[in-house]
């Protein structure tokens, strides 16, 4: 199977129109049908959370996603379908708890804080059309209803690095946040190991129900340039201007910039190391500027045993509500493991757990006191 939006190697493909390093493992269960090449892959977590200190919370839910996707050839170039689908929304609006995070609502008029927001049922629901003018050249267009624009890294459950931490980055909305987006127009063009794309695309984040398909909209717009210079990385620089993202604050309007690199290496048989480091700034207008930050790395070993860490950091004006809004620079690590206990050739059953450590300044001692987290969960990944 080819890539969806140029002649490369499909393991190229990320979230959306992103690109993942070439050297990227190849998963996904694959079928042919007449003129149809069609791949699909899986993961649902079972995950019981306990998140520390008076600001935490317990729940067990079950996260996770379906995806599916399908090409054929089509006059002078190439017709792509993909459809992506979340279990999120069955663990109810107010999603999980998660100290830091932030973004979204469950109920229309409050801001979830420290917990992450559900995904919605559908993902993505996009089609591409790629046309190859060299043979390692090609201009494409992508459509989603939702879909993913132009704007930051693969999103954390796509990246080798990140899918298999069962917890949301507290960088979510500084760098993926907008791989759920209703309304998507993308045009790019490939250029052997360089991208270039732009996107026009609907500001506003999903609204709190998370089982329909939003009324689409462009009023947004993205650029983005990608670069794999070799097998193993790969580099993305974006920005984007997000037309009033937030219904509870719709008067505000936000400028996003993204840098990332993912570094990923295959060594001895059947072992896959991955790392991703990204800075993301938002620019609330009017309002504060924001960095986040996050570096993340997973190995996997004889596609049986995962180690990873994510470390991130990010300045937040949403945990407080005093008087003033102050901003906080607040710290992050996530360390946990998975030991897959019965694998097939498409499917594998695994356990894990993680712990996460927070660095907070004195002045969210109050709220926080010094909590540390941990999540224990069974998985099936299908790949
Ligand atoms: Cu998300």
């Amino acid at each position: 199977m080819r890539g969806f939006l140029g002649p490369y190697p499909i393991q190229r493909e990320g979230s959306g129109t992103s690109w993942l390093p070439d050297a990227t493992p190849h998963f996904g269960v694959h079928a042919t049908y007449g003129d149809w090449q069609t791949m699909y892959h899986a993961l649902f977590n079972l995950v019981y959370d306990h998140q520390g200190g008076p600001r935490g919370g317990d729940k067990t839910f079950i996260n996770g996603m379906f995806m599916a996707m399908a090409q054929r050839p089509l006059g002078e170039g190439t017709f792509g379908l993909r459809a992506m689908l979340s279990p999120d929304p069955f663990m109810g609006a107010n999603g999980y708890p998660l100290l830091l995070a932030t973004g979204e609502t469950a109920d229309g008029r409050t801001h979830l804080i420290d917990r992450q927001h559900p995904h919605d049922l559908f993902m993505e629901l996009a089609t591409t059309y790629s046309y190859d003018f060299t043979k390692n050249s090609s201009v494409y267009v992508y459509a989603g209803l939702p879909g993913e624009p132009a704007l930051g890294p693969s999103a954390f459950m796509h990246r080798t690095s990140g899918m298999d931490i069962p917890e949301a980055p507290i960088t979510h909305h500084w760098l993926d946040s907008t791989h759920i987006t209703f309304g998507v127009v993308t045009a790019g063009l490939v250029l052997n190991t360089w991208k270039i794309e732009a996107s026009a695309f609907k500001g506003r984040e999903p609204d709190q129900y998370r089982y329909d398909i939003e009324a689409p909209k462009l009023d947004s717009y993205s650029f983005r340039v990608s670069w794999n210079p070799i097998r193993e990385l790969s580099f993305q620089a974006s920005w984007g201007h997000l037309h009033s993202p937030e219904g509870l604050e719709p008067d505000r309007n936000e400028d996003r910039f993204t840098v990332s690199a993912i570094y990923t290496q295959p060594f001895g048989k059947d072992n896959i190391w991955s790392t991703t480091a990204a800075w993301g700034r938002k620019m609330l207008k009017p309002g504060d500027t924001l960095d986040g930050l996050i570096l993340e790395t997973a190995a996997i070993f004889q596609k049986t045993y995962t180690v990873f860490a994510r470390a991130e950091r990010v300045q937040e004006n949403e945990l407080v509500h005093l008087p003033s809004v102050p901003v906080y620079t607040v710290n992050k690590l996530s360390v946990g493991g998975i030991y897959d206990f019965y694998r097939t050739k498409n499917a594998k059953f695994g356990v894990g757990g993680l712990v996460s450590f927070y660095g907070l300044p004195a002045d969210l001692k109050p709220f926080y006191g010094d909590p540390t987290s941990a999540m224990a969960f069974v998985r099936l990944k299908i790949e």
